[in-house]
């Protein structure tokens, strides 16, 4: 709420996502094409997920910040005695594991806005067009890069203002990790993992997104602890 900036949302991640506003009439006509195209077997539909085990990678909070659960499995039969024909499991887990959505009450600057869990929200706002920044050269280079309103500035250059109501995907390829250590990539100093800052979220807002959504295990930079707002894409966004 600060510096007139409503939090309007939903934050989104291989690992998370945030979501923010109704989708434009811009973005209505994509998703007309776009259910045209999937129709017509036009689209190859690519699977991103990673299956869910007991070293999943999950976020780590310093003491005295209390810990999310690992993800658990057990199984509760598999064609055996206990279920001659069936195999299932019993599971738990925190709610901030694997490919997830942080809903706007997930952050305190969103804990009264309506319809702002992940029960309540209308369906319809995790289905929009989606603009996918490829920042993943500059993540190569270097661990804690800093996604900057230049870098939507040169993507909209090429390709056109982010229309109101999309998804904006940073792409880092971070999600290659697939050593948890590496993926969450833990320092004396805490995480190196790139992010947006407080200057490009705010942009993102002014361009009106549905979301904002990364490959890593949360929204916001590793190191956004010391930015100002601290977590801007979970304060903002
Ligand atoms: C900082 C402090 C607590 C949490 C988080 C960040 C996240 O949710 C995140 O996605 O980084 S819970
Ligand atoms: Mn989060």
């Amino acid at each position: 709420m600060t510096d007139g900036l409503a939090r309007r949302g939903i934050l989104a991640a291989g690992a998370a996502a945030a979501l923010a506003s109704p989708a434009s009439a811009q973005g209505q006509g994509a998703l007309a094409a776009f259910l045209a195209a999937l129709a017509a077997r036009r689209i190859e539909i690519i699977d991103l997920t990673q299956t869910l085990h007991p070293g999943t990678p999950v976020i780590q909070l310093p003491p005295p910040l209390a810990n999310t659960e690992p993800f658990r499995m057990s199984e509760i039969s598999r064609y055996d005695p206990r279920g001659p024909a069936w195999y299932w499991n019993n599971f738990s887990c925190g709610e901030h594991t694997g490919t997830h959505f942080d809903a706007p009450i997930h952050w305190i600057t969103g804990r009264d806005l309506p319809d702002g869990a992940t029960d309540t929200l209308p369906p319809a706002r995790m289905i929009a067009p989606c603009c996918v920044i490829d920042c993943s050269a500059q993540a190569a280079a270097d661990e804690r890069f800093v996604f900057e309103p230049q870098h939507i500035a040169e993507w909209e250059a090429r390709h056109g203002r982010i229309p109101a109501g999309s998804w904006v995907l940073m792409r880092t390829d971070w999600s290659k990790r697939t050593d948890p250590a590496a993926f969450l990539n833990m320092k004396a100093d805490g995480p190196h993992v790139p992010g947006p800052s407080a200057a490009a979220v705010r942009l993102l807002v002014e361009r009106d997104v549905n979301g904002w959504g990364v490959e890593a295990v949360g929204t916001d930079h590793g190191q956004a602890f010391a930015f100002e707002p601290p977590f801007p894409a979970h304060a903002l966004m």
